[in-house]
């Protein structure tokens, strides 16, 4: 199904907890997916369906240029993310039967929560990072994305790297703005961290810095886990049911 973010079509899709029976009332997670990825994506759907399994709703949301949303993924910028975090969010709020409305986001998707979370702070119940990709405005910054170097006062028209991906040079402008550590000062909320020990894309040491920065965190490492969790999904899975468990 879609909403409109401003003429935008965002494709979403909503799971009521197992057992959940119409009437009945219930607390809600935003799961949000990374660079590239979609709301159907293993990893993506394995975190919701263990959420819903613990008694939460989930609405998965496929952000500008990606999934089956509009827009073009070369176009795609933070900031474009971020005002479909704020109506993903306001859309949930609109849903009769939801109570709390947590956020979890992988990678970029965790990067944009935890960005959501401080703009939404009072709203927000917990927030749930994983592998959180937070390295992007610092890279962008020493002109360094998608796994090539450019000039970062002189940002090129078009980024190109990894997979002949090509992103508008827009991107690279937007996340050098953005200044994580404001955004988690922001957000009072607890806060779970999950991240693989073995990731290649976004470094471990993000994952426990973040942790070590917000003001009620839990971190859970996935030992020898990659980004996108291909050895141990299960576990990341257990470690998010539990946190939740205990909400
Ligand atoms: C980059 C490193 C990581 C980058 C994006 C990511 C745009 C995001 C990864 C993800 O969301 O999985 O250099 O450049």
């Amino acid at each position: 199904m879609f909403i409109q973010d401003d003429g935008i079509r965002l494709n979403i899709k909503l799971d009521m907890p197992t057992g959940w029976q119409p009437g009945q009332k219930c607390p809600l997670v935003v799961v949000i997916h990374g660079f590239t990825g979609h709301i159907e994506e293993t990893h993506i759907v394995a975190v919701s369906k263990g959420i819903n399994a613990v008694g939460f709703a989930t609405l998965r949301a496929d952000m500008y240029g990606h999934g089956h949303s509009d827009g073009e993924f070369k176009k795609h910028t933070l900031f474009k993310w971020m005002t479909n975090a704020l109506t993903v969010i306001d859309y949930a709020r609109t849903l009769d039967f939801a109570t709390d409305i947590y956020l979890c986001g992988h990678s970029q998707g965790g990067l944009l929560v935890m960005l959501a979370a401080a703009l939404k702070h009072d709203i927000i119940k917990g927030l749930i990072p994983l592998s959180p990709a937070w390295m992007i405005p610092e890279i962008a910054r020493k002109g360094e994305l998608l796994g090539e170097r450019f000039d970062p006062d002189h940002i090129p028209e078009k980024l190109h790297g990894w997979h002949d991906l090509d992103l508008d040079g827009n991107y690279a402008r937007v996340a050098q703005t953005i200044h994580v550590e404001e955004a988690i000062d922001r957000y009072r909320g607890p806060v779970l961290i999950v991240h693989g020990d073995e990731d290649e894309a976004v470094p471990v040491e993000y994952g426990i810095r973040a942790a070590k920065r917000y003001a009620d965190a839990k971190l859970v490492l996935i030992e020898g886990d990659d980004h996108c969790y291909d050895r141990h999904l299960d576990r990341v899975v257990d470690a998010v049911q539990d946190w939740l468990r205990q909400r």
